[in-house]
């Protein structure tokens, strides 16, 4: 696929990918979603890549859907709605299905479906300049791309409610005070900071962090009798792979292990 709005480069196994429309805060246009998706998806299928870092260029991370997109002013007919919110959905499944750990690097306001793009990754950094935004209910709409449903599981249903309802900004320290987000770190380190995790996330072992993935989204809506059997059947699994006979070895010989990610 030719990528127009994303950045994408690889460099010791971690797959940066760049969300690039800072004229308009990097709000998102079908092309962008698709791009986006399309860059999930295909790190499934790439050895090489062991993690992804994704960001915004420029003084955002993502303001959301693309509003010049979803209302033309100049009164064109706009796209299907319904469209969009299931480019959005596929999105976020694919970075949730993607069996590689998400860093997000939030360097600026993340907004409407940016800031629940941002929510959907696994770990993530905000600028100390970054904030979060709800932004949905300030234009008569109602949170979406994940939102509801991750929201409220990072920072309960009050402060979820009162982002959804109230449309406020929250900025990166509260976020972080309110368990939305991993950490903070300073603007001009949070490439820096967040690409060290990403980095080396991409040596640890891939297959066992992607099981761990999976048991974590199955956690959202299992019984713990389900999710006791899923642990057992991915145990069984990780303990098949090369990096666990790796990470066994290299306790014993009193060495750091060198991980393949197989
Ligand atoms: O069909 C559907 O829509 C369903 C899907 C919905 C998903 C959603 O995400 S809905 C929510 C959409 N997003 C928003 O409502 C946020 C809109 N943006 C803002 O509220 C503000 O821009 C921010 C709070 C994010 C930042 O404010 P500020 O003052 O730092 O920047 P600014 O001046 O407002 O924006 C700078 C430029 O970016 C400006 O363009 P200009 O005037 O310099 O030519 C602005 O129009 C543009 N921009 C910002 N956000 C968007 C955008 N352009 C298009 N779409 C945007 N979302």
């Amino acid at each position: 696929m030719e990528y127009q709005h994303v950045l994408r480069g690889v460099e010791a196994g971690v797959l940066t990918v760049t969300m690039n429309r800072p004229e308009v805060l990097n709000s998102c246009n079908r092309r962008m979603q698709g791009e986006l998706r399309d860059a999930f998806e295909s790190a499934g299928t790439d050895d090489a890549i062991r993690a992804v870092l994704l960001t915004g260029a420029g003084r955002a991370f993502c303001a959301g859907q693309d509003l010049a997109e979803a209302a033309p002013p100049d009164g064109t007919a706009p796209p299907d709605f319904g469209e969009i919110v299931r480019g959005y959905n596929a999105l976020i499944l694919a970075i949730r299905r993607l069996e590689k750990p998400v860093v997000a690097a939030v360097n600026g306001v993340a907004a409407g479906a940016g800031a629940n793009l941002a929510l959907a990754c696994d770990i993530v950094i905000a600028a100390d300049t970054a904030s979060f935004i709800q932004a949905f209910v300030k234009i008569g709409l109602v949170p979406d791309t994940g939102g509801t449903f991750f929201l409220p599981r990072l920072v309960g249903l009050s402060r979820a409610t009162s982002m959804a309802m109230l449309g406020g900004k929250v900025p990166a320290l509260q976020a972080k005070e309110w368990g939305m987000i991993y950490d903070v770190a300073p603007a001009a380190a949070l490439l820096q900071t967040a690409g060290g995790i990403a980095r080396e996330l991409a040596t640890q072992p891939t297959r066992a962090l992607g099981f761990t993935k999976r048991a974590l989204n199955e956690s959202m809506t299992n019984t713990l009798e389900a999710q006791l059997k899923l642990e057992g059947e991915l145990q069984r699994l990780a303990s098949k792979t090369a990096d666990y006979k790796e990470g066994v070895k290299a306790f014993q010989e009193k060495r750091v292990p060198t991980f393949s990610g197989r």
